[in-house]
């Protein structure tokens, strides 16, 4: 049927948003025949910013937008929604604890995740970007009872691209040529890009780079600390990498992955790969008919084993927090 699909995007007036709700309109996210409505979460005081992105938005005329509504209200706005991209987070201000992060984040994803529960349709997924992407999704699935558990993610697909450009650049091919890249863990600096099962047309990209003081050295840092390094040369933190990373995530959880490859996607583990289950972590996925699975069976040697292990401990440890903290 070719009826608009509701698409729910909190923090709609922020950066990230001024690019992804224009590609969401144009058709990038749901392809070139399928209408989509937009649904606009922004707080009180962002409401006039987002009357100005809607004008904007008005200003393209996108044949496929057929609607678009804004509100700061969650459960009017997640009303009968079939995707909901969660972006709008509380940044760290300066002096601001790690706990009290936790806490105004929480604040916001136990109420998304209740307002998601009891008016999103029964379809829905749930994509959150907001920072701590991982433990922001824990809370809002911990607080939707109702809604599967596997249709929460969390965003890791923006150091996802971040690597398979390093390597592409590392190796001088195009980076189409680059495939099985994973992401492991948290969307943190302690995050672990894994080389071992990535392929440079169809080789391994460690043997083919067989360079190991470049992945320790070189690779790891640059993709776990790229946020800081735009924030550095920009002047604002990254927006339009994100927004591409998070119409990409939430387009193949919709339309599958490509044959042949898979991405990197934070899921409620299962217990694969000894991550213990519930964490909301990332791995290696591949989609089929909007559903996702674990890829098994890779093999994980000592230096990756390590580095997985120390980024599931930083999600368990922020489980915890949240959990005394009586966010979950
Ligand atoms: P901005 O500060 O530009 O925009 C955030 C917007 O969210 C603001 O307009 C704010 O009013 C709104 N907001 C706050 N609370 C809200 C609520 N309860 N309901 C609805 N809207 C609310 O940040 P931006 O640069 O757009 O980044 C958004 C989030 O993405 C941040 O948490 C950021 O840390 C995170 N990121 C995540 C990435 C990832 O790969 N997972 C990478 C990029 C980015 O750093």
């Amino acid at each position: 049927s070719n009826a608009p699909v509701k698409v729910a995007v909190t923090g709609a007036a922020g950066q990230i948003c001024y690019s992804l709700l224009f590609r969401i309109a144009s058709g990038a996210l749901l392809g070139p025949t399928q209408p989509v409505e937009l649904r606009l979460l922004e707080i009180t005081p962002a409401l006039k910013a987002l009357e100005g992105v809607v004008m904007e938005l008005d200003d393209c005329a996108f044949p496929l937008l057929s609607s678009v509504e804004i509100g700061d209200d969650a459960t009017q706005v997640f009303d009968g929604v079939n995707l909901a991209m969660l972006v709008g987070a509380r940044p760290r201000s300066k002096g601001m604890e790690r706990s009290d992060l936790l806490e105004a984040n929480g604040a916001i994803f136990t109420a998304q995740g209740k307002a998601l529960n009891d008016h999103a349709a029964d379809d829905v997924k749930v994509l959150v970007t907001g920072n701590p992407a991982n433990t922001n999704a824990l809370i809002a699935m911990t607080n939707a009872p109702d809604i599967p558990h596997h249709r929460f993610n969390a965003l890791t697909r923006l150091d996802h691209n971040r690597a398979l450009t390093q390597v592409a650049q590392k190796a001088g091919v195009p980076v189409a040529e680059v495939t099985h890249m994973t992401i492991w863990g948290n969307h943190s600096a302690t995050q672990y890009p894994d080389l071992f099962h990535t392929e440079i047309s169809g080789r391994n990209a460690a043997e083919v780079i067989d360079d190991q003081a470049w992945v320790e050295q070189d690779f790891l840092p640059t993709v776990q600390k790229r946020g800081a390094a735009i924030i550095e040369a920009r002047g604002a933190s990254s927006a339009a990498s994100a927004a591409n990373a998070t119409v990409e995530h939430m387009r193949d959880w919709v339309t599958g992955t490509p044959e042949g490859d898979w991405i990197s996607m934070a899921v409620p583990s299962d217990g694969s790969y000894g991550v213990p289950e519930g964490l909301i972590s990332s791995f290696p996925c591949t989609v089929t008919d909007g559903e996702y699975s674990i890829v098994q069976g890779l093999e994980i040697d000592d230096f990756s084993r390590g580095k997985i292990d120390a980024t599931v401990a930083e999600l368990a440890e922020e489980r915890d927090a949240v959990r005394s903290l009586g966010l979950i």
